[in-house]
């Protein structure tokens, strides 16, 4: 039986730091284009002149990816990952970078000093990576331009694949997609004995652009009851306190990954396939998660100002100049650089 809080206080720290040089390489790429590591104070030209990217998306999606790698190491599983607010590119290529795969598929882009550099200047930059999830992005099967399509993708991919798990992020906005609103349903098209499982995890940061989000504003309880009547289980991991966040989410992982597995080796065993109710996790986080708290007076970590680029002037205006050096500063996985 999972605990509450599974990790140790050295995973629980060092799944963080994880995150956290994500959440930096997030950063980098939307702003610099030089002096990626900050071995020296950050001067305008390090900074890429057009700002561009989707912050907002990303640390969740960061968040999710630390999550899962962590029970697919330890399980050794099979897991792919979908990211619906596929925007949120650097959350995606982040840990794809951290982890290796991204030096691996792309050697110019090494995990050193030099390699970093390219990694962050290339990103939605002209002749280079767009600043969604393109087909570029290694281990994706999933374009993240148009919004809508990953439960439908994620499910297509579970299809005669059994000892697949597929972990679909779905953001808010993109749930009210007409695409995606119906896709819930796809559950009802799996059978536990041929095919793999789609792990749903809703990203509640309660805003799609500048605008609230139909999900993020009903009641707990409707919204417990609405993915209840899709058929699924829905867990909650809710909060913005980073420590307590991990650790919920790692319960709630081990306890859905569980619930796949036994739902599958009770079909499989018995050979009697019947429709089952699937685990899904509802994420409840702010947006632009660790970002700046506020800017020129405004909230933005957890508001729509963290949508996009949660500032910008940076080469003409000092202050924003110090706002990047220290958030990239705050970010650095020690804290200092
Ligand atoms: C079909 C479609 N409509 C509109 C857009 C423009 N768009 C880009 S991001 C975004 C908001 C997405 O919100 P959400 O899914 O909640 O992701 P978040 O950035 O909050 O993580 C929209 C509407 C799009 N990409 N695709
Ligand atoms: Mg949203």
């Amino acid at each position: 039986m999972p605990t509450s809080t599974p990790l140790t206080a050295d995973e629980l720290h060092r799944i963080n730091a994880w995150w956290r040089a994500c959440n930096y390489l997030s950063v980098g790429m939307i702003y610099l284009r030089d002096n990626p590591l900050l071995r020296e104070p950050l001067r305008i030209e390090h900074v890429k002149h057009r700002l561009l990217g989707h912050w907002g998306a990303s640390p969740a999606l960061s968040f999710v990816w630390a999550h899962l790698n962590r029970v697919i190491k330890r399980d050794d599983l099979d897991v792919i990952f979908i990211a619906g607010p596929g925007h949120g590119a650097p959350g995606v290529l982040g840990p794809v970078y951290l982890e290796g795969t991204y030096s691996e598929v792309y050697p110019d882009k090494s995990e050193d000093e030099e390699g970093l550099q390219k990694f962050f200047k290339q990103f939605s930059f002209p002749g280079h990576i767009g600043s969604h999830v393109t087909p570029e992005t290694p281990g994706s099967i999933h374009e993240g331009g148009e919004l809508g399509y990953s439960l439908s993708h994620a499910y297509g991919a579970c299809l005669d694949n059994p000892d697949l798990i597929v972990a679909c992020v779905v953001g808010d906005g993109e749930a009210e997609t007409g695409p995606l609103a119906t896709a819930w349903h796809s559950n009802k098209f799996i059978n536990p004995i041929r095919d793999g499982a789609v792990l749903p995890i809703l990203n509640l940061n309660g805003y799609k652009i500048a605008n609230p989000t139909i999900l993020a504003r009903i009641s707990h309880e409707e919204l417990e009851a609405l993915f209840r009547g899709y058929g699924y289980t829905p867990y909650f991991v809710e909060g913005d306190d980073p420590d307590t966040m991990h650790q919920r989410m790692a319960a709630t992982l081990e306890t859905a990954i569980a619930e796949i597995h036994a739902v599958q080796q009770q079909a499989r065993t018995s050979g009697v396939a019947e429709r089952p109710r699937w685990p899904m996790i509802v994420l409840r986080s702010p947006k632009g998660w660790t970002g700046p708290k506020e800017v020129n007076g405004h909230k933005t970590e957890g508001s729509w100002r963290s949508h996009q680029v949660p500032f910008s002037d940076v080469r003409d205006n000092p202050a924003h100049l110090q706002l990047l050096q220290d958030l990239v500063a705050e970010l650095s996985p020690g804290g200092t650089l």
